[in-house]
């Protein structure tokens, strides 16, 4: 039986009640003893700021370095500057292990009133590929003339070569595992003329390593019109980390809620550990109330068995998801209903117990 080492990092707002939920499915799934989980969590985020005057500690990559994947809440505290809480633990990890590929599948699960009335079940089916590691977010700028009429700032977008050619190589080869074998690339390559033409053109070269991909091109503005327009024209999209950063909110709301979606930091080629986690923040407006949705954090935890090669395990939980957001009576607020995160929680773990016992019968 293969133990893993997971690394929990709840961080702040709703992610400390939807974290441990997440463990509680992991120790549910690993009970009938297919394989188990060691768990390390870390205090890091707006307390340990408080105290430390950092997110995280300096050396705290190192204690990460030799997980086999790391659950993330969020970052993200009503009392700190939000630039301070995402650049100094979220981005610390996913740029110190070079998790430059993001990745974030959006289906309307059952029982989900999602917004397109006009998308039969199964018409929305995307991963959306976010380049995570350069781009608009590389943190190159600066300001001068604080307060001053003539105050400028700058927020320099880079992109280089090799990340944008390792982005689509990975998009394309995720489209092509794919069913439909299907990938938009997308940019704004009409107004911004030297990264977004260079992203074209790479698009270009690397499409020749996969002829039996089929994929276009679709300017960013132009993509959230067909998301909510042509929904089924779309499988797998990449695009900037900006772009997609947008892109992938919308995607979840067209599947529903924010509240549901997963992602997953991925380093593809191994080096260091990957970081999943729901793709929400803090929440403030329900934090500390018990009510958050903590679908996007077991979502997470398929993608995180998935990444570790337990593909059953995986399925499992995908199943016991399925089951449970199929039942309007276990909503949460988000989706409508009036269901806590305890409820949907043990909802979650209970099927998963039927079904063990259903293999093992
Ligand atoms: P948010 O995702 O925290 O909340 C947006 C809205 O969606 C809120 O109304 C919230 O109640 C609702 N919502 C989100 N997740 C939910 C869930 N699981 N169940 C039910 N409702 C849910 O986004 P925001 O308000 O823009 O950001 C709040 C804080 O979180 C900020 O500090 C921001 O920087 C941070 N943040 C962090 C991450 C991250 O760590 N990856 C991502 C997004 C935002
Ligand atoms: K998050
Ligand atoms: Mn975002």
């Amino acid at each position: 039986m293969k133990t893993y080492r997971i690394a929990t990092i709840p961080g702040d707002g709703i992610g400390k009640e939807v974290i441990p939920a997440g463990q509680r499915i992991m120790q549910e799934l690993a009970r009938d003893g297919g394989l188990s989980f060691e768990f390390e969590d870390f205090d890091w985020g707006g307390d340990y700021y408080r105290k430390h005057g950092v997110m995280m500690p300096a050396d705290g990559l190192d204690a990460l370095r030799g997980k086999d994947a790391i659950l993330f809440g969020s970052a993200g505290d009503p009392h700190i500057p939000d630039h301070i809480t995402l650049w100094g633990l979220r981005l610390k990890i996913c740029q110190g292990f070079d998790q430059y590929a993001n990745v974030r599948p959006t289906r309307i699960l059952p029982g989900i009133d999602a917004p397109l009335k006009r998308c039969a079940p199964g018409q929305l089916d995307w991963v959306i590929v976010r380049e995570n590691s350069e781009g608009e977010y590389s943190g190159v700028g600066g300001r001068v003339h604080q307060g001053h009429p003539l105050e400028a700032a700058t927020d320099v977008s880079i992109m280089t070569r090799a990340g944008v050619e390792r982005i689509l190589r990975f998009a394309f080869k995720l489209a092509q595992s794919r069913p439909r074998k299907l990938l938009t690339v997308v940019t704004k390559s009409n107004a911004q003329r030297h990264a977004m033409v260079m992203w074209d053109e790479i698009a270009m070269e690397v499409s020749r390593e996969f002829p039996d991909v089929a994929w276009d091109k679709e300017l960013v503005d132009a993509a959230t019109a067909r998301m909510v327009n042509r929904p089924a024209t779309l499988d797998t999209i990449v695009a900037t980390n900006l772009h997609a950063d947008i892109l992938s909110d919308l995607a979840a709301a067209l599947a529903g809620s924010l509240g549901i979606a997963p992602t997953g930091n991925i380093d593809p080629e191994r080096r260091y550990p990957s970081m999943f986690e729901p793709i929400h923040g803090s929440a403030f407006d329900i934090m500390g109330k018990g009510l958050a949705n903590p679908v996007g954090t077991f979502w997470s935890v398929v993608m995180l068995l998935e990444h570790l090669g337990e593909t059953q395990a995986a399925a499992r939980l995908m199943q016991a998801i399925e089951n449970v957001t199929a039942d309007p009576s276990l909503h949460t607020g988000d989706l409508g209903g009036t269901a806590t995160t305890e409820q949907v929680t043990a909802a979650v773990c209970a099927k998963l117990a039927v079904a063990a016992k259903a293999k093992a019968a």
